[in-house]
C-alpha cells in the first residue's frame, strides 16, 4: 500500500512547493541538487508523521530499547533506502518522470554519509535497518563528524585524499535537538570530601573543560511497518559564547582551550580500519559521545521509572567493539557519583546492561590507552577503573590462587596501560564475535583465559546484511525478478530465497538470471567508463575485489596472480584464455605507507596490462576511485566473482562477501571468516576455497616453520612475478615497489617475511582461479552456480542476526507502530 503522501499529483505539488519555498525557483530553473533537497522535504514530512507515531507507539508501550554504541555509521545515502522502505519508490519514480527527471540522477546528487570507514560501520548501519524493520525500539549513538571517511582521488595512480565536506549543502535528513544538549566534562582534578550524612566519601570532579554535546537525529525507517526509529549523532559546541570577561578574570587561557576543544573534537573521522592510532584527541571523541548518550539515555528512563536500580529491565548497551567502552565506567560515575549509589549495586547495574561485540583479532588493533593519558583527560573515570581493576584482581587470585601469569595476561590495568577489551569482557554480560570461525579463535586463543574463567559470557552471532539496500534498491533487476518467481516476502524474510533453488536447473530461469547479470555489468561498464576512463568488455568475467586495503586482505596476493597471468599469456599467446576484468576499489588509511604502495602496484599493473596491444584486451585492470557505499551497490550487482582472500584467521567475518553472494556471484576465497558458513550454505561445488587452514596459519605463526624463500628459491614463476616489482616492468623507478619486494622476502621484515603467506598460498590461488575460468566457460553450469548462490544466502540477513541478538543478549519488546 502506498502512502497518502505519496499519491503523485500531491507528491509533485509538494516537491514544486519544496523549491519554490527554499530556493525562490520554478522546477525548471532549479538545479539537481536543489531538486534533490526539495524531495528529500517531501520525503522527510511523511517520515517526521511516522517518527512522532513511533514515538507514541512506544511512549504507550514502553519497550526495552537498545542503544547500540558505535564511532562509526556508515549509512549510505537515505534518500533510495528510505523510498524503498516507504514502499514509495516506483511512484515516486514515476512520479519524478513526469517532472522530466530521472530519479537515478536525483539520488546521485546525495552525499554519502560515511561516518565509518568500513565493515564495522556499516554492519551498525545495517544493524539500525533491521531493527526498525523487525519492530524494535533502538537508537543508534554516534558522532556527527564534520568531515566523514575522506574522498579518495586517484593521481598518476597513488591515492591522494580530500576532505569529504557532506554538510556542505546542509543535509535534508538531520534534526538538531538542541533541547536534548549535555555536558560533557574533560581533565581537572578530583577532590575527595567526606559526606558526614552517608558516612561516605564522595568524589568531586573539579577544574575541568566542559564541552556541550548537541545531538542530531536521523530518521530510521522500518520496511512498511510505519517505525521510524533514530539515528542520535552528538556535534560539539563550545559552553558558552567566547567573551573576553574571562580574559578580566585571568582565565582568558583557559576559555580560548575550551573553545578550542569544542571546535576540534568532532572534527573527523579518523580513518583506519583495524588499527589503533592512540591519539588523544580519539579517546576524546570516545568519552565525548559515550557520555552524552548515557546521560540522554537515563534521563529518558527517569522520565518514566522511578527505580533507576531496574535499568537494566528497560535498557541495554551494545558496544560496537572496544572504542565506546568508556562507557562501563562513566555509568558506574552516573550511578555513584550522581544517582548515588554503592559501588556494588553500580556494578549490579552496569553489569547486567553492558554488552562487548569483538570484529578482530588483529593486534595492531586492540586498544590500549597509557595511564598517563587516560587519568589525565578523564581522572574521575580513571580512578573507576582502578577499582573496577582491583576487584577483578582480587577475583582472578581467588579463582587460580598463586598464579600471577593470569593477572599479568588478564589484568584492566597492566604495564602502564588501560587495556580496553578486558574492560569489556569484565564489566560486560555478554561477549560476541562475529562468525563463527572468528568467535572460536577468539574462545580458544586470543581470550581464552577470559572464556575459561566466564564461558558463560561468551557467544556467536554471524554478521548480516540488509537485502533492503543490498538487493531492492542496488540491484531492481534482479530484485523485480526474484519477486516475479517467488513473491515478495524476500524483502523482509529472506530464507524465502531458497524457494529459488527449484530453478537451478531450469534453462529459461537461468538465462534470465544471467541476463540481467549482464545488463548489471553495462551499468557498471558506463560508470567506470564515466568515472575512471576506461572501457571494458562486459562479456570478460568480471572478477572483483572491493574492501579497505590492508595487507591481511591480500589485493596483494590478487595482483601478483594478474601480473602471473599476464606473463602466461605473453608466454603462450596461442594459449586458450577467457577475457577477465580485474577490478579493485579500496581506500588505504592515509598513514598506511605500504597500503598505498598497494594501491600504485595496481595502478601500474593497470597502465602496463590494458595498454600492451599484444595481449588482445584479454586481461584488464580497472581501480575505481572513491569505493564507497552509494557505488558498492552498482559493483555488487554486476560481479561475476567475489574476491575474499585474507589470510585464514585474520578477517574477523567479512559482510562484503554476503552482498556478492546475495546477487550471485561465487566466492573465491580462503576458509576465513563468514566464508566458512557461506560455503556450508552452498555448498563447496558452488564456491572457489584455496588456501591454508587458519589452524595451519595459527600453527606456523606460533611454532615458525614457514620459509616463503624456499618457495621464491623453487618456484620460478612466481620468482619472476617477484623480481618484476623491482627490474623496471611496472614501474622506470626500480625503487618504488622495492617496499612491497621486502615484505615478502627480507628476514629483516618484522614480525617475518611473508606475513600474511601471499607465497604460501600463491600456487593454490593460481589454481583456484583456473576452476574458476573453467567453471564459467560452461555458462550453464556457471549460471547455475550464480543462481544457488543467491538462493542460499538466505542466512546471511541482518535481520537473522539480530533476531539472534534480541534472542540471546538484548530481550527486546516487539512494538506495534502501523494499525492493521
Ligand atoms: O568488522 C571489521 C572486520 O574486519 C570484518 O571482518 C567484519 O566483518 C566487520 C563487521 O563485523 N572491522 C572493522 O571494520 N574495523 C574497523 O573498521 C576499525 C575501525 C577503527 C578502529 C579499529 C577497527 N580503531
Amino acid at each position: 500500500m502506498i502512502d497518502k503522501q505519496f499519491e503523485k499529483e500531491e507528491f509533485k505539488k509538494s516537491v514544486k512547493e519544496n523549491v519554490k519555498f527554499l530556493y525562490r525557483k520554478t522546477l525548471e530553473e532549479a538545479t539537481q541538487e536543489q531538486i534533490f533537497q526539495a524531495v528529500s522535504y517531501t520525503v522527510k514530512d511523511v517520515i517526521i508523521d511516522n517518527w512522532l507515531k513511533s514515538q507514541k507507539a512506544y511512549e504507550k508501550q514502553d519497550p526495552k530499547i537498545v542503544y547500540y554504541m558505535s564511532m562509526e555509521f556508515l549509512m549510505g545515502r537515505a534518500l533510495g533506502n528510505n523510498l524503498i522502505n516507504l514502499g514509495a519508490y516506483g511512484e515516486v519514480k514515476e512520479a519524478l518522470e513526469e517532472l522530466g527527471l530521472d530519479i537515478n540522477c536525483i539520488e546521485d546528487q546525495e552525499p554519502d554519509p560515511a561516518l565509518g570507514n568500513g565493515g564495522l560501520g556499516r554492519l551498525a548501519a545495517c544493524f539500525l535497518d533491521s531493527l526498525a524493520t523487525l519492530n524494535y525500539c533502538a537508537y543508534g549513538c554516534g558522532i556527527r563528524y564534520r568531515y566523514g571517511m575522506f574522498k579518495q582521488e586517484i593521481r598518476d595512480g597513488y591515492q591522494v585524499e580530500a576532505p569529504d565536506n557532506w554538510l556542505k549543502n546542509g543535509y535534508p535528513f538531520e534534526l538538531r535537538r538542541p533541547e536534548y544538549a549535555k555536558e560533557v566534562h574533560f581533565g581537572g582534578y578530583v577532590r575527595v570530601e567526606w559526606d558526614p550524612v552517608k558516612n561516605e566519601n564522595k568524589f568531586i570532579h573539579e577544574g575541568y573543560q566542559a564541552v556541550k554535546a548537541v545531538p542530531y537525529d536521523m530518521p530510521i525507517t522500518g520496511y512498511n511497518n510505519d517505525v521510524v526509529n533514530t539515528l542520535r549523532i552528538w556535534d560539539a559546541e563550545p559552553i558558552v559564547d567566547f567573551n573576553l570577561d574571562s580574559f578580566d578574570k585571568g582565565d582568558y587561557h583557559n576559555a580560548v582551550e575550551q573553545e578550542n576543544l569544542a571546535r576540534t573534537i568532532v572534527e573527523v573521522l579518523y580513518p583506519n580500519d583495524n588499527h589503533m592510532a592512540g591519539k588523544e584527541l580519539r579517546l576524546k571523541q570516545q568519552y565525548f559521545f559515550v557520555s552524552a548518550s548515557l546521560q540522554a539515555a537515563i534521563a529518558k528512563y527517569k522520565k518514566t521509572h522511578d527505580d533507576i536500580t531496574k535499568l537494566h529491565e528497560k535498557v541495554v548497551f551494545q558496544m560496537n567493539d572496544t572504542h565506546p567502552t568508556v562507557a562501563v565506567a562513566e555509568l558506574m560515575r552516573i550511578l555513584i557519583d550522581e544517582e548515588g549509589l554503592g559501588w556494588d549495586q553500580a556494578w549490579d547495574i552496569t553489569t547486567k546492561c553492558c554488552a562487548y561485540t569483538n570484529h578482530t583479532i588483529m593486534s595492531e588493533a586492540l586498544e590500549k590507552w597509557p595511564i598517563e593519558l587516560f587519568s589525565r583527560l578523564l581522572p574521575r573515570v580513571y580512578q573507576i577503573i582502578e577499582e573496577i581493576n582491583r576487584r577483578f584482581i582480587l577475583e582472578i587470585q581467588q579463582k587460580y590462587p598463586g598464579n600471577f601469569e593470569k593477572i599479568k595476561k588478564m589484568a584492566i590495568i597492566y604495564d602502564g596501560q588501560v587495556k580496553m577489551a578486558h574492560l569489556a569482557i569484565v564489566a560486560g554480560y555478554s561477549v560476541n564475535g562475529v562468525a563463527r570461525l572468528h568467535t572460536e579463535i577468539l574462545k580458544n586463543q586470543e581470550l581464552k583465559d577470559f572464556y575459561e574463567m566466564m564461558p558463560e559470557k561468551f557467544n556467536n552471532k554471524t554478521n548480516g546484511i540488509t537485502q533492503r539496500r543490498f538487493l531492492a534498491h542496488g540491484n531492481p533487476l534482479l530484485a523485480d525478478w526474484v519477486t516475479d518467481k517467488i513473491g515478495p516476502d524476500w524483502i523482509t524474510d529472506l530464507s524465502q530465497l531458497s524457494k529459488l533453488k527449484v530453478y537451478a536447473d531450469d534453462e529459461k530461469a537461468l538465462q534470465e538470471f544471467m541476463t540481467i547479470k549482464f545488463k548489471n555489468k553495462e551499468r557498471l561498464a558506463k560508470y567506470i567508463l564515466e568515472h575512471n576512463g576506461v572501457e571494458v568488455d562486459p562479456h570478460s568475467i568480471f572478477d572483483i575485489q572491493v574492501k579497505r586495503l590492508h595487507e591481511y586482505k591480500r589485493q596483494l596476493l590478487n595482483i601478483l596472480h594478474v601480473i602471473y597471468l599476464y606473463n602466461q599469456i605473453k608466454a603462450h599467446p596461442e594459449m586458450d584464455f577467457y577475457p577477465r576484468t580485474f577490478i579493485f576499489g579500496a581506500k588505504a588509511s592515509a598513514a598506511y605507507a605500504r597500503a598505498k604502495k598497494i594501491i600504485k602496484l595496481i595502478n601500474c599493473v593497470a597502465d602496463v596490462v590494458n595498454n600492451d596491444a599484444s595481449i588482445n584486451g584479454k586481461l584488464k585492470v580497472v581501480f575505481i576511485e572513491n569505493y564507497r557505499v552509494s557505488n558498492a551497490e552498482i559493483i555488487f550487482a554486476a560481479a561475476d566473482v567475489s574476491e575474499q582472500i585474507s589470510t585464514a584467521s585474520k578477517e574477523a567475518s567479512g559482510t562484503g562477501n554476503m552482498k556478492f553472494m546475495l546477487n550471485g556471484a561465487p566466492t573465491l576465497g580462503t576458509m576465513d571468516g563468514a566464508n566458512v558458513e557461506i560455503v556450508q550454505e552452498v555448498g563447496e561445488e558452488n564456491a572457489f576455497i584455496f588456501g591454508m587452514s587458519s589452524d595451519q596459519i595459527i600453527n606456523y605463526e606460533n611454532n615458525g616453520g614457514y620459509d616463503p624463500d624456499f618457495i621464491y628459491n623453487t618456484d620460478p614463476e612466481i620468482r619472476q612475478v617477484l623480481m618484476q616489482l623491482i627490474n623496471g616492468t611496472f614501474s622506470s623507478d626500480t625503487e618504488m615497489f622495492r617496499d612491497i619486494y621486502n615484505s615478502l622476502l627480507d628476514k629483516r621484515n618484522m614480525p617475518r617475511p611473508d606475513q600474511y603467506f601471499i607465497l604460501g598460498d600463491f600456487r593454490s590461488y593460481a589454481e583456484a582461479q583456473k576452476r574458476v575460468e573453467e567453471a564459467y566457460k560452461d555458462e550453464k553450469r556457471w549460471a547455475k552456480m550464480a543462481l544457488l548462490n543467491t538462493a542460499c544466502s538466505g542466512k546471511f540477513t541482518s535481520d537473522r542476526t539480530i533476531q539472534e541478538y534480541v534472542d540471546d543478549i538484548w530481550h527486546l519488546d516487539k512494538v506495534v507502530v502501523k494499525e492493521n
